[in-house]
């Protein structure tokens, strides 16, 4: 059995204690479905030059939205990556506010119109603001955790990233120090097999991220991406762990991009037509749907209104977005320094 086997065999012997109630399940299906649609009228919004940059999470919704729910909003310190809008709406992201970061809009929360979009940050919500440069959130994650720890605060950073980022000195940086210093971290990585064109085989030379934990000798576990639940039961145990100080723990979901890498990309340039379609048959939603049908978990119609609400949501918060306003000029240097709140 290879590491990465054993780890996810390791993972699956938990499940039990993970259920997942009704209300839960029905959470989960609205996140995902919410961020898919709110993408996809951010996208709109970009070919009508409304939106300068969108950089989506389409195909990772149950990678991000099990993971999300895994942790306690407002006491775990999180340091999502720029897909994880999923990830951001389980922590009490609204639509609204989605909207405001994606038109770069003076009242964006995240940074009021500074960062490109989808960097996001929320002191409220203990959600660290992060660069452009990827997989510096790992290591402002293991930062911290190592206050936490000093603290003897029982919360866990989590820290997510591309397959790509891993092959960046900060993974590997913030694994070995975790690890040392048997820190509350939970570093996941969505494996979608791409960093922008480049393949996950000239990323890195070992077919799975978690092969790269025994080197710091890390716990790891593989989990399907595809699968919110699924990933809901790995991430949480970790989580759990984690807080009662057993050290840090790396996930690796393996998931795919539905679309190019931003829209500024066209994905057909690189990637054959077939394995497109192939993965579009794979809709994680649409799997989710079929599976909560197929057990007979509630009646069809739930989701049909789970469906219709989150279509007038999304229309209606990207109407009141537009609205807004813009960041003004003369408030370019705000935040810069402290106590200058910009105004
Ligand atoms: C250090 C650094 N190099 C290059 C880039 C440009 N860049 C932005 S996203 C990205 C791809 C990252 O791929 P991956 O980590 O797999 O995440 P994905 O976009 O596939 O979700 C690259 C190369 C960057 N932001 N930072
Ligand atoms: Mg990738």
């Amino acid at each position: 059995m290879s590491a990465s086997e054993a780890a996810a065999a390791r993972s699956g012997e938990m499940l039990d204690d993970y259920l997942l109630s009704e209300r839960q399940l029905e959470a989960m299906y609205r996140a995902m479905l919410l961020s898919r649609r709110l993408e996809e009228r951010m996208m709109t919004l970009n070919r009508q030059g409304r939106a300068d940059f969108v950089i989506a999470g389409a195909g990772q919704e149950a990678a991000q939205v099990g993971a999300g729910m895994a942790l306690r909003p407002g006491v775990d310190y999180a340091a999502p990556y720029y897909r994880d809008l999923g990830v951001m709406l389980v922590l009490g992201m609204t639509p609204r506010e989605a909207m405001l970061n994606a038109l770069g809009k003076r009242d964006d929360p995240n940074s009021f119109g500074r960062q490109m979009p989808s960097h996001w940050g929320s002191a409220a919500r203990r959600v660290i603001t992060q660069s452009s440069v990827v997989a510096t959130q790992l290591v402002h994650a293991v930062g911290v955790a190592l206050a936490a720890k000093m603290r003897n605060d029982p919360i866990v950073a989590f820290a997510s990233c591309g397959e790509g980022a891993t092959s960046r000195g900060d993974f590997h940086e913030a694994l070995n120090f975790a690890a040392i210093h048997r820190l509350p971290v939970i570093f996941y990585v969505e494996n979608n097999g791409y960093a922008i064109s480049m393949r996950t085989e000239k990323e890195m030379p070992v077919p799975h991220v978690v092969d790269r934990a025994a080197a710091y000798g890390i716990q790891s576990a593989v989990v399907d991406g595809l699968d919110a639940v699924a990933v809901y039961q790995t991430v949480r145990p970790a989580v759990d762990q984690a807080r009662r100080g057993a050290g840090p723990f790396l996930i690796e979901a393996k998931c795919f991009r539905l679309w190019a890498h931003s829209s500024d990309d066209d994905q057909t340039r690189y990637r054959p037509r077939e394995e497109l379609e192939d993965w579009a048959r794979k809709d994680p939603i649409a799997l989710f749907r079929a599976r909560i049908e197929e057990d007979c978990l509630f009646p069809p119609e739930d989701l049909d209104a789970i469906e219709a609400g989150v279509e007038v949501e999304v229309r209606a918060a990207a109407r009141w977005a537009l609205d807004q306003p813009d960041p003004a000029p003369a408030d370019a240097l705000g935040f810069v320094y402290r106590g200058d709140s910009g105004g």
